[in-house]
């Protein structure tokens, strides 16, 4: 039996790391059977009678069942965090099996990492010992096995020795010496209910007979070729921009620049500037209209083109993946996005994610992300040139956004080994393969995730150490990413003093009907995120986004035309 830690805080972490190594090893064979769950939830039981035996340090001495209670709760939130990978998209060529595999590998680092060597080997055996329990072992219980162990550090402990390339981190020299302050998520009540036209006569479902969805996708392809063309213009004039910049303090301060797949802008310190930045939308359209509204954009625009030199300089940044899972994907926010960009070019910068992602086999468009909602919408109907003209679009659409210190990005860094290999300045950014991997990774709780770990899949991790490395080199402070599921709508995922990195997530809403009934996005609180930026300080202010009022049929053409509907059958 394995002997705890007498300190309160260094047993709840030898708990938690076995309660996730126990659960890991039971989910590598595909799921938790109730022998395997028992057999946990025993292992439990009996270290909170151990805890309840021992004399405490404190004058508070808490009983068995109080133990319990809390290592149980421990048990189902890593049970319902890891039920969620289940629901998580992936990538080409790979099973859901390979990332929840390689998930739990790095959810095992996390936790061991923070033990003792000594304690971690003890851990890693009690799981082996699961593994026997059911008097079989899976070739993947062996496997995961294996590797884990392989993970753990003989002597030093991983952050002091396993990564050599990783520089010791010094605090970064700020030349423009920015302030960053975050202020809590906070209500942003609508100053009017307003349905703006612009919006309304874009919410339109397509027809499911052929004649009219012909008519319909010809008309919407020109609108997706429009906007192609507007790129195209945009990334004329500013090609080359990043060729000789290694940060962004090299660019002259003053207008927003495309080249190729990168805006690049300096802020004027002269000036002031406000951004609303959206995360994931998922075909939730409405969450899109309520932020806009919200955040008054239309007005703002307006009254900055009236007095430019009195009033912020406003922009939106849409964080990528806006289709799939919600009901409104191409009709919804991909139309509106793509009405927003060619009314506002200016203004509008409107990120890929890495569900924005179809590639042609032949005739026919197919999409390496699993599950595709968006795609299975246009099942039985002739949609090939339209879904060729999604595709074009998509591998068109800019990857990041650099503004001053800040990088706007869908999901993350790149793999370490692909930084080192193509890394060459700020025009990097452009490059396929370190666009494509700052699409799909996510951040996680070690200092530097291993190279091997990074390789398995697609949708891989890294660690806090290696993001500021990369956060030094280009010389930013702050990194704002959706592509993560965060319940609270935003995360501060890290917030070291030099580098800082924001999950922003804004699909979601317990009743929202934009979401299919059972979808685990409406466990999300969605949220958007105001960027002020002004005299050297920035300030970023979350709101909760009011999906509520645009599911409304008042306020949503599309819950108007459903309403119609309903009442016509
Ligand atoms: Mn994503």
């Amino acid at each position: 039996m394995f002997v705890m830690s007498d300190i309160p805080v260094s047993a709840e972490q030898e708990v938690r790391a076995l309660t996730y190594c126990l659960l890991a090893f039971a989910y590598v064979d595909g799921a938790l059977d109730p022998r395997e769950r028992n057999y946990i939830l025993d292992v439990l039981a009996g270290l909170a009678e151990q805890r309840a035996n021992r004399t405490p340090l404190s004058a508070l001495k808490a009983t068995r069942e109080d133990f319990l209670a809390q290592h149980f709760r421990i048990f189902e939130d890593y049970d319902s965090g890891v039920r969620d990978y289940f629901s998580e998209s992936v990538s080409e060529g790979e099973t859901h099996a390979a990332f929840i595999i390689n998930r739990l590998k790095l959810g095992c680092l996390q936790l061991l990492v923070q033990l003792t060597c000594e304690l971690q080997h003890l851990i890693v055996s009690e799981a082996e010992r699961l593994m026997h329990a059911d008097g079989f072992v899976h070739p993947n219980e062996a496997a995961f096995f294996a590797e884990v162990s392989a993970l753990l550090p003989t002597e030093v402990k991983l952050d002091e020795g396993g990564i050599e390339s990783i520089e010791s981190i010094e605090s970064i020299e700020s030349i423009e010496a920015t302030e960053l302050r975050i202020s809590k998520p906070r209500e942003l009540p609508l100053k009017n209910r307003e349905n703006p036209l612009f919006l309304r006569n874009n919410e339109w479902e397509f027809s499911r007979v052929p004649d009219a969805f012909a008519t319909e996708s010809e008309a919407e392809i020109q609108r997706i070729t429009n906007v192609q063309g507007l790129l195209t213009s945009l990334q004329a004039s500013g090609s080359g921009v990043l060729a000789n910049l290694s940060q962004v303090r090299d660019l002259e301060a003053g207008p927003r620049w495309l080249d190729g797949r990168v805006y690049v802008q300096r802020p004027d310190p002269k000036r002031s500037y406000e951004l609303l930045v959206l995360g994931d939308l998922h075909g939730c359209y409405s969450c899109l209209k309520a932020a806009l509204l919200q955040a008054e954009f239309f007005e703002k625009v307006r009254r900055h083109a009236a007095a430019p030199d009195s009033t912020p300089e406003v922009s939106l940044v849409l964080l990528g993946d806006y289709i799939d899972r919600g009901r409104f994907s191409f009709s919804g926010t991909v139309r509106a996005a793509l009405a927003l960009l060619a009314r506002y070019p200016g203004q509008v910068v409107m990120l890929r994610g890495n569900h924005e992602h179809y590639i042609q086999i032949g005739e026919r468009t197919v999409t390496p992300v699993r599950p595709c909602e968006a795609l299975d919408s246009l099942a039985g109907l002739d949609a090939e040139r339209l879904l060729k003209a999604y595709c074009r679009l998509f591998e068109n659409l800019p990857t990041s956004f650099l503004f001053g210190e800040t990088l706007f990005v869908h999901g993350g860094i790149p793999r370490e080994e692909t930084l080192a290999k193509n890394w060459q300045g700020l025009k990097s950014l452009n490059d396929q393969s370190l666009a494509f991997e700052m699409m799909w990774s996510d951040p996680s709780d070690v200092d530097a995730v291993p190279r091997e770990l990074q390789k398995e899949v697609a949708r891989f991790g890294f660690g806090r150490r290696q993001f500021q490395q990369f956060m030094k080199t280009i010389d930013c402070r702050l990194m704002v990413r959706g592509h993560e599921r965060v319940v609270e709508g935003m995360r501060v995922t890290y917030d070291t003093p030099d580098a800082k990195l924001v999950t922003l997530f804004s699909a979601g809403g317990r009743e929202n009907q934009d979401l299919p009934g059972k979808s685990n996005y409406r466990a999300v609180t969605p949220m958007a995120l105001q960027m002020f930026h002004e005299n050297g300080v920035t300030e970023l202010a979350p709101f909760v986004i009011d999906y509520k009022t645009y599911n409304e049929p008042e306020f949503n053409a599309f819950y108007e035309a459903e309403m119609a509907n309903a009442a016509r059958t």
